[in-house]
């Protein structure tokens, strides 16, 4: 029912009158925990880099472990870029494009590989979906099949932050923010080293580099010089609603996705920001 107050029409609602800017006035209303949509999701981050870009030799033995994990979940599937996007960075850049148009080049890296490792799922009836699907039309699209494949990064094109000239939100910050949207049960980051180590196992420390096993998103960035991980995940991670913590694991060995979809803590733990409300 509308009044009328001052000329201004006004809808009966909790937020009706408030500024939106005022948290102390928008807090009572919208400080609450939202619902977990899908809690029975599991989402699998795929490095496009770690795994992917390996082609055969990593991507075959991944494809046969989720192959055999379908009858124990339910698998959104998201693929990161890889070196192809590194490739199309350079190119763009040395053109003077602004990160928003080097965005979505390197997001359809992401989506490549999600094609590629779609049509190798597609016998177990597994299919490639799209970033309006994912958005809107999951819940029908796992309740036909045990799992999909997308593409990690995020829709941002034009709308990436400006804060550096490589777009910041890249496929670790993608599927963690859907996972968390949706209230997962989990996200997986799967890398070709063990977890997140004191510094880049692979890089001039390496040979000094501890693994570290279980970690808080607030500290990681101080423990590594490096991480494996998009740094706008942890910034991210500080705000999430449902995921109390993600596991980073390396998709080299075989079985170790396998143990930690069971709950194994076989790579690095980060836990996030989430309350545990
Ligand atoms: O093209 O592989 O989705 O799922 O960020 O936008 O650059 O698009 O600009 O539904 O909307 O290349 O065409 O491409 O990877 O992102 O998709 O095949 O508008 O299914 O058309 O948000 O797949 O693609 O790259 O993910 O990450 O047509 Mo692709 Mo990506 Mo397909 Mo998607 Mo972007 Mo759409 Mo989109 Mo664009
Ligand atoms: P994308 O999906 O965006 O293509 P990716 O997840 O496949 O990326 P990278 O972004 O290359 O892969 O990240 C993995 C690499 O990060 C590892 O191979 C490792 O060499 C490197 N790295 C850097 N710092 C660390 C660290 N502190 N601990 C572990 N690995 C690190």
């Amino acid at each position: 029912m509308a009044e009328i107050t001052n000329t201004i029409k006004h809808v009966p609602s909790p937020l009706a009158r408030q500024t939106l800017l005022d948290g102390s006035l928008t807090r009572p209303v919208a400080d609450v925990r939202p619902r977990a949509i899908l809690p029975w999701l599991q989402v699998v981050k795929i490095g496009g880099r770690a795994i992917m870009d390996r082609g055969a030799e990593a991507i075959l033995p991944i494809v046969e472990e989720i192959r055999k994990l379908l009858p124990e979940h339910r698998l959104l599937i998201l693929t990161g870029a890889g070196i192809r996007a590194r490739h199309v960075y350079s190119v763009g850049l040395d053109l003077g494009l602004p990160v928003g148009s080097l965005a979505p080049l390197a997001a359809s890296e992401a989506g490549q590989n999600g094609h590629i490792l779609a049509s190798l799922l597609a016998p177990e009836g597994v299919s490639y979906v799209e970033h309006p699907t994912i958005a809107s039309q999951l819940a029908i699209h796992l309740t036909a099949a045990r799992a999909v494949v997308g593409s990690a990064f995020p829709p941002y094109h034009h709308h990436e932050f400006p804060n550096s000239r490589l777009p910041t939100h890249r496929a670790d910050t993608g599927a963690f923010l859907v996972a968390d949207a949706l209230g997962a049960a989990g996200l997986t980051i799967v890398e070709d080293v063990d977890g997140v180590y004191t510094a880049d196992p692979k890089g001039p420390e390496g040979a000094k580099a501890q693994l570290i096993r279980e970690s808080h998103y607030s500290d990681l960035a101080q423990q590594a010089a490096t991480l494996p991980l998009d740094p706008a995940l942890l910034e991210v991670m500080a705000n999430a609603r449902h995921l109390p913590q993600v596991q980073v694991i390396n998709g080299l060995v075989p079985g170790r996705l396998t143990a930690a979809l069971r709950g194994e803590h076989v790579g690095t733990l980060i836990r996030t920001g989430a309350r545990a409300d």
